[in-house]
Formats: structure tokens, C-alpha cells, sequence
């Protein structure tokens, strides 16, 4: 598991050459802006709860198969099974923004999950549809200006998306 400054010291030393300006302005710019990224992750964590129900409703309202007898959400057990199975991978998105680094999510969360879901038949296009749910619920509330110091999270919110949007394709 790496974060944004291992993962320069691993590169670099990779290459056996000294962290270069251009990232250790990247990271320099990291810590700068280091309290948005906390309140981002902060912000998330402790509306996670409701980002992952409301997202599981809006899936199952979508696809009201998963549900139906038969369906791969369907029985309390798969229910119960679905709904930790998006909060683990909001819990991972999490990880990664906090480190700035999506080894965390790679390694720990991601890899193999296909597999996983192929061989115990969950449709995987569907966690990928509630993952993408959960994206748009976590930026509403992370991105929202009210009760927080203004600025520009632009940059943080496309980093936010782009872990939510790497876990949907890693399973869809
Ligand atoms: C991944 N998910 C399931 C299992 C595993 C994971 C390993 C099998 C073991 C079990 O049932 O507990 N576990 C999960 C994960 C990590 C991990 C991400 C990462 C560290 O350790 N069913 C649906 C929806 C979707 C869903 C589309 C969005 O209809 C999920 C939620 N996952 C789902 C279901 C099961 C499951 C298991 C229903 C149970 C499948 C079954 O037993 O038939």
C-alpha cells in the first residue's frame, strides 16, 4: 500500500534518482491544500450511511430485479451481503482519497473482485451502478459550499470520481 509521497519514493528510487522538482511541487501543492482533502474524507465518512442506503434504493428502484425472488439481492442475507459489500468500497474510496494514492483500493479491495463476482453470480454491471450512485451522492455532499471554508476542490473532486469510477470498472 502506497500514498502520494511512497509512491514518489518508490518511483525514484526505481530509477535511482532524487524525487524531481515537478513531484515534489505536486506533492508540496498536496500538503498546501491538505485540509480539504481531510474535511473531503471527513465529510464522507460520516455520511456514509446514507450515501450507501440511498444509493441502494436508487439502484433497486432501477433494477427492481435484484430484488425480485430470484434476484441477487433478493433474501435478507443477500441484501445484508450488497449493502456491506458498497459500503466496504465506499470505505476504500475513502482510503485512497485520504493517502492520495488508489493502491490502497487496488490492492485491498479491488483486485480479484471481478472474479469474486463472476463465481458466486453477482452482476457485476450492477455494483458498478451502485458504485456510480454512490460517486454522485459522496460529491454532492463533499463538493457542497454551505458550513465550510470556500475554494477550489475542482481538482480533489475529479480525483474523488476517478476512484469511484475505477472501482466501477474493475467490476463492470
Ligand atoms: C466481496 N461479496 C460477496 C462475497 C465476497 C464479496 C467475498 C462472498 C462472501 C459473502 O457472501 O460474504 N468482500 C466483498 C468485498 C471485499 C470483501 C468488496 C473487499 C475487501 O472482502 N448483490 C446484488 C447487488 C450487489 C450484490 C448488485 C451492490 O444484487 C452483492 C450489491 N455480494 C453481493 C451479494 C453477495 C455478495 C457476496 C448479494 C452474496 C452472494 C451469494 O451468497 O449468493
Amino acid at each position: 500500500m502506497l500514498d502520494a509521497f511512497t509512491k514518489v519514493v518508490a518511483q525514484a528510487d526505481a530509477q535511482g534518482t532524487f524525487a524531481s522538482d515537478s513531484q515534489i511541487n505536486a506533492l508540496k501543492a498536496m500538503v498546501a491544500e491538505g485540509t480539504k482533502r481531510i474535511d473531503v474524507v471527513n465529510r464522507i465518512t460520516s455520511n456514509s450511511s446514507a450515501i450507501v442506503a440511498n444509493a441502494a434504493r436508487a439502484l433497486f428502484d432501477e433494477q427492481p430485479n435484484l430484488i425480485a425472488p430470484g434476484g441477487n439481492a433478493y433474501t435478507n442475507r443477500r441484501m445484508a451481503a450488497c449493502l456491506r459489500d458498497m459500503e466496504i468500497i465506499l470505505r476504500y474510496v475513502t482510503y485512497a482519497t485520504f493517502t492520495g494514492d488508489a493502491s490502497v483500493l487496488d490492492d485491498r479491495c479491488l483486485n480479484g473482485l471481478r472474479e469474486t463476482y463472476l463465481a458466486l453470480g453477482v452482476p457485476g454491471g450492477s455494483v458498478a451502478t451502485g458504485v456510480q450512485k454512490m460517486k454522485e451522492a459522496a460529491i454532492a455532499i463533499a463538493n457542497d459550499p454551505n458550513g465550510i471554508t470556500k475554494g477550489d476542490c475542482s481538482s480533489l473532486m475529479a480525483e474523488l470520481s476517478g476512484y469511484f469510477d475505477r472501482a466501477a470498472s474493475a467490476v463492470g
